[in-house]
């Protein structure tokens, strides 16, 4: 028995894992306790891949629909005849007959990324779509109007923080999105010993709120007027930093002159918070020594994400706590990123489609219209590849895009199940997992909250016929006649340095070589601590260097922000609306496998607030119909308390009852909440593509047994 050291590429902390293992086999995951930085943290999501890597029902061998069964084919047969329908649709309909969609665990994978870049690219697929826009696509958007580039992302700093405001995220369930952070609760609960205030922001009493830590219960889908009122205070009490902003900044007046709109006393209504607080809050944020501020995706998932961003960035600058230590800071790690992600500000993005306006974010069409364009008259997509995601699951309006699934001429799914999206392929192509691969912490480039680099080896040989992604994608590309990995090679062979090279490239500027990374204890290189003064000079990309408080990109957007403003303000006060929520036994829409998982967590149900409850006659466990305009779903109810009045809340991921390909999921196949989602026109954010996902209304009725 030997044990090896890896690490987690579930979520974004990366955390350390060790792998014991007997001839070739993995017997048991723990904890890597000598880690240096998660020093032995980890979650149950962790421990459990192994049962994923175990599990019967993975895809083991590429296989081919026929007669809505699948059969399995060889790696051969799949290459040779999904290049020849590749082929021949693209002689028929040319490039824009081509659609891709990117899951998130894509994301952890940092071979998959430049052969996923290069495979679309050369097939020239412009109708690109990814995760994205379900999650955080509002992020992007907000951080190039504002930096001019998508990938500068200042996270707070925990360890020296006075004051943080934490919007619309749970870390203790979901160990946060945009900072890589190894045991949040952990950090959280030293800066409290120090002192620390922590104030969240968010409709639900969360799990991650403790002792002396403040909750803003706020109404869903508002947090853009929560802003625009606390910088409405600290331009009214002159609480921000006149030298910063004059050094720093421009457009600042057209910023105040914007927020003059939204005193707390006119958004107390919208925001559910009382002017006071609302006042004590802007307040207590701008005279702290030290502030910092995080939103996460219940900001993002609201209509105007990137608003609520632009106006964060906003809060954090003109106190003077961007590029300060206990702020908000850029944590570079081993490449300087923010060049990559650079726009140029001063266009418009957009262009004109049979859809109306339309960009692309980062390459990404929105999500949203994902069946749309699979269904739309002229040009659509035909040929779909699913690379790692589980759109089905993961978009609004499910059944929509289901039925558009069945009207392509060819969709190929990249996976380690059979999932739901799956279930529609006509080629299903085996995935090797985290165990099963060597990787590198890409994903927490430019977010972590102490930069490293940490390499891992696969830990067991791929079982059965399981293949990485850049394999599978380098093969139809030789087959395609593309450039290809393989070109250099005389076989199949590609050797690990070879595909490593690109990121040894990047790492340059470190000094460091991978074979340094590979021979550090847990492998993994701790690199100097984010620190301040680089900021403004070196990563802003605006020509000027200025943090823009009033950018051209978001000029229509705020145009639009007093419209919603208004209508929320007239809304019936008893409009129940839908928030999302995520659990600690669940995935996004994968864990769903996993049988003792599963067994003690059978189903979810929707949280409901004990006022509603009441009002409707409901008690846990009665069954419910929930509606809207965008579509119905029943399941059980469970009384909750933590929620605001007039908001129900239920996990996603869900719903896997027609999921041949997944046994036990689909045993509990539980509701997907999507269903009751917008999809299509006007379901997503313009500037960003990001979908609206959070704050969407819905009816309630009991449904009599
Ligand atoms: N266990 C588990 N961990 C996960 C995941 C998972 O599915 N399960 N998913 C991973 C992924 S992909 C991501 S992106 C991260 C996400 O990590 P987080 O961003 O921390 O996500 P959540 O825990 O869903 O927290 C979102 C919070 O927003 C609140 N909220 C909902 N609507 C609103 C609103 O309108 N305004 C405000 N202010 N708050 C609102 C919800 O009540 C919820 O507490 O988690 C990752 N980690
Ligand atoms: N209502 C609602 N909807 C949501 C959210 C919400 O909070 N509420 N959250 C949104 C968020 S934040 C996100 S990130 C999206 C996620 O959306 P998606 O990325 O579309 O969906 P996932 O459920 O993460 O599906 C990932 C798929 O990748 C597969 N997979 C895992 N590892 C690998 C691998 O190494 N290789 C390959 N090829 N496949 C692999 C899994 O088996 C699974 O089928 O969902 C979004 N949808
Ligand atoms: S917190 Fe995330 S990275 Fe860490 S063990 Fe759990 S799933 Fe893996
Ligand atoms: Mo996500």
């Amino acid at each position: 028995m030997t044990t090896v050291k890896t690490f987690c590429r579930v979520c974004e902390p990366s955390c350390g894992l060790e792998a014991e293992v007997n001839n070739g086999e993995i017997i048991r995951l723990k904890a890597d306790k000598e880690h240096p930085i998660s020093k032995g943290f980890i979650c149950h999501k962790g421990i459990n891949s192994l049962e994923i890597h175990r599990d019967p029902d993975r895809l083991n061998f590429p296989q081919k629909r026929i007669n809505n069964a699948y059969q399995n084919i060889s790696w051969q047969e799949a290459i040779t005849e999904i290049s020849e329908k590749i082929l021949s649709i693209k002689d028929k309909y040319g490039p824009m007959a081509f659609g891709a969609y990117i899951g998130n665990p894509m994301g952890f994978n940092a071979l998959a990324g430049p052969a996923m870049s290069s495979f679309l690219m050369q097939l020239g697929c412009m109708k690109n779509f990814n995760a994205g826009t379900q999650d955080c696509s509002n992020k992007f958007a907000g951080s190039e109007a504002v930096f001019g580039t998508s990938t500068l992302h200042p996270v707070p700093d925990f360890e020296h923080t006075d004051y943080c405001l934490i919007i619309g995220s749970n870390p203790k369930v979901s160990h946060m999105s945009f900072i890589s952070i190894a045991n949040p609760m952990e950090k959280i609960k030293q800066a409290k010993k120090r002192g620390a205030q922590f104030v969240y922001v968010n409709p639900r009493e969360i799990e991650s709120l403790d002792d002396g830590d403040q909750l803003l219960q706020i109404k869903p889908d508002s947090d853009t007027y929560l802003l625009a009122a606390m910088l409405h205070e600290i331009n009214r009490l002159e609480l921000f930093d006149k030298n910063i902003i004059e050094a720093h900044g421009k457009n600042v007046q057209q910023l105040f002159n914007f927020t003059k709109d939204y005193s707390p006393e006119k958004v107390s209504k919208v925001v559910g918070i009382t002017a006071s607080t609302i006042t004590e809050t802007a307040v207590a944020f701008a005279k702290s020594k030290r502030a910092s501020a995080f939103m996460s995706v219940g900001a993002n998932m609201g209509r105007q994400g990137t608003l609520t961003y632009w106006l964060m960035h906003m809060l954090v600058f003109i106190t003077g706590n961007l590029d300060r230590k206990g702020g908000n800071l850029y944590s570079t790690g081993f490449y300087h990123a923010t060049k990559a992600g650079r726009i140029d500000t001063e266009r418009s993005p957009f262009f004109a489609t049979d859809f109306g306006e339309m960009r692309a974010v980062r390459g990404t069409l929105p999500g949203n219209l994902l069946a749309d364009m699979i269904e739309e008259k002229n040009n659509p997509i035909r040929a779909l590849i699913v690379i790692g995601g589980n759109p089905v699951l993961s978009i609004g309006g499910s059944e929509k895009l289901k039925h558009a699934l069945e009207k392509l001429e060819l969709l190929v799914c990249i996976d380690l199940y059979q999932n739901a999206t799956g279930e529609h392929a006509d080629y299903l192509l085996p995935a090797t997992d985290m165990l099963e691969r060597s990787d590198l912490n890409i994903i927490g480039l430019g977010l972590q909250d102490q930069p490293h680099i940490q390499y891992t080896d696969a830990i067991t040989e791929a079982k059965h016929e399981r293949k990485q992604e850049w394999w599978i994608l380098g093969q139809l590309e030789k087959a395609l006649g593309f450039k290809s990995v393989f070109d250099s090679v005389t076989d199949d062979d590609v050797s690990l340095d070879f595909l490593y090279q690109r990121i040894e490239k990047m790492m340059r500027n470190t000094g460091l070589t991978l074979e340094d990374v590979k021979t550090q204890p847990s492998q993994t290189v701790v690199l100097p601590e984010k620190t301040e003064g680089e900021f403004f000079e070196k990563h802003i990309q605006l020509e000027d260097r200025k943090v823009d408080c009033f950018p051209f990109l978001l000029h229509e957007s705020i145009e639009h922000c007093s419209d919603i403003f208004k209508e929320m303000n007239s809304e019936d006060e008893q409009q129940v609306k839908l928030i999302n929520l995520r659990s600690p036994y669940t995935h996004n829409s994968w864990f769903q496998n996993i049988e003792k998982i599963r067994e003690k967590h059978p189903d979810n149900v929707l949280f409901i607030n004990p006022v509603d409850a009441n009002r409707l006659s409901l008690e846990s466990g009665d069954t419910v119909k929930v509606s809207n305009k965008f579509g119905s779903i029943e399941c059980l109810v469970s009384v909750d308390s933590r929620l605001r009045a007039q908001v129900v809340a239920m996990n996603h991921g869900w719903g896997n009852k027609e999921s041949k390909g997944m046994k036990v999921a689909a045993r509990f196949p539980g509701v997907n909440v999507n269903e009751l989602l917008p999809v299509g026109l006007g379901s997503y954010e313009k500037i960003s593509n990001q979908a609206h996902m959070t704050g969407v209304p819905v009816d309630i009725e009991k449904v009599c047994a």
